[in-house]
């Protein structure tokens, strides 16, 4: 980067002359928007005609980014006070957020952490017997779960309050961060920080399902690494003894990886489903990322569940498109199948929907959650006497009794 461009047509030495009229710059990383092109010259290279960015406004938006106030004052050493940038303003539109990142990629219906899960979380959601107590489904979800929420009916503009911690977010009020929520009055078990303990806290409420003789089943899903944790077996074990078998639907959704470790080189066997078969429990292992196969995969395995009140583990063969996180890259995974392209084509070709009309619901969409989580920027974080909300059981109780002994402890 230079603080001018060249002009679009060579002089008489076959050179090129200082052009300050206009330049370009290509910006990368340090949470500058991905994927965008801003600002236009005329055809010819020689004026700006669209969005005109001054230096000093780049440098700003640099500041900004690097979290220098861009309108800080510096005293040179003969004690002349120097503004950062020369005045300049940074440009919101290169700044991602953290949401507006994660709704840009690709403008998908998953909103956080589970891009290329969206065939069998969807399908789960769509399946799931929604409602609140044993009657109805139990879910134990994962952090990639947005997409069984989202077709269960949440709103995703909630999802990036968490992303966002704002005070607004009904799952933590701001405490947590993304892809924990709960939702109590579907069941929705709170998703812990601490992968696969959600395997050993499923048989609970399985159990309390059997004893009260309805419907409902709990549905317990994780990652496949976290299948090594000592939780999975516990599920495995309280699922499955004989004679009090529990309807649970233990599912993995096996995308071969563990943060930056591969599968590969973890497991002894090959498929974490014939697990089950030691405890006598019906499996499957299916490819993931076909809706329609999902849906029947997934109905067979619930209805089996339902009626025969055991227990079934289903593995889903799933694609990890973003990486997880700084360690494993988040750059777009070209080399892993994309259900919802996939999904488009198979529509498309089925003459069920137009590549046009595709584009046009992702436009739509992402606009509509990129305009959202600017809105929830805006948003207040939660106060410090919160702290003691959305906590483990009786939150009154326990808030009220801490906050009791928090004060004692003060006024000693
Ligand atoms: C008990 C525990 N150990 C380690 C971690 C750190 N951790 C967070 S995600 C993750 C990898 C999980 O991989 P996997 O179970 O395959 O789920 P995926 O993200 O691939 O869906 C780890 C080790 C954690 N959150 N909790
Ligand atoms: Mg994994």
């Amino acid at each position: 980067m230079g603080d001018f461009g060249r002009t679009p047509k060579r002089n008489g030495n076959d050179g090129r002359d200082h052009h300050p009229k206009a330049a370009s710059v290509v910006l990368a990383g340090g949470g500058i928007q991905p994927g965008l092109g801003y600002g236009a010259t005329d055809e010819r290279g020689d004026n700006v005609v669209k969005d005109p960015v001054t230096l000093p406004n780049l440098l700003a938006t640099c500041a900004t980014l690097l979290g220098i106030d861009p309108d800080e004052k510096r005293i040179t050493p003969i004690g002349r006070p120097i503004s950062v940038t020369d005045s300049g303003k940074p440009i919101a539109a290169l700044i991602a957020s953290a949401s507006d990142h994660h709704v840009q990629a690709g403008g998908r219906l998953l909103l956080d952490r589970g891009p290329g899960e969206e065939a069998f979380n969807v399908v789960l959601g769509l399946l799931t017997h929604k409602g609140r107590g044993p009657a109805y489904d139990y879910l134990h979800l994962h952090y990639r779960s947005a997409g069984t929420l989202l077709a269960l009916g949440a709103n995703p503009v909630d999802f990036l309050r968490q992303m966002k911690n704002v005070a607004s977010d009904p799952f933590s009020g701001g405490r947590n961060f993304a892809g924990h929520s709960v939702i109590p009055e579907w069941n929705v078990v709170p998703i812990t920080s601490p992968i696969e303990v959600q395997y050993s806290i499923a048989p609970g409420t399985a159990l309390a399902q059997k004893r009260s003789g309805g419907k409902g089943i709990t549905i317990v899903q994780g990652g496949d690494a976290g299948t090594a944790e000592g939780d999975f077996a516990t599920c495995l074990v309280w699922s499955s003894r004989r004679g009090q078998e529990l309807p649970v639907l233990m599912i993995v959704t096996n995308n071969h990886f563990g943060i930056s470790t591969p599968f590969e080189g973890q497991h002894g066997e090959t498929y974490i489903a014939d697990r089950g078969k030691a405890f006598g429990m019906r499996t499957e292992v299916i490819d993931g990322n076909d809706p329609e196969n999902v849906y029947a995969a997934l109905s067979r395995a619930m209805d089996y569940v339902r009626t025969e009140k055991k227990p079934f583990l289903l593995e889903a063969m799933v694609s990890r498109l973003y990486g997880h996180s700084s360690a494993s890259g988040a750059n777009y995974n070209t080399g892993e199948a994309d259900c919802l392209t996939r999904f488009e084509a198979k529509l498309q070709a089925r003459g069920l929907i137009t590549a046009e009309a595709c584009e046009q619901l992702r436009a739509k969409y992402t606009q509509e959650l990129l305009e959202a989580s600017k809105r929830v920027r805006e948003e207040l974080p939660p106060e410090p006497e919160t702290i003691w909300n959305h906590i483990f059981a009786d939150t009154d109780h326990v808030g009220d009794a801490a906050r009791a002994a928090a004060k004692s402890e003060g006024d000693r």
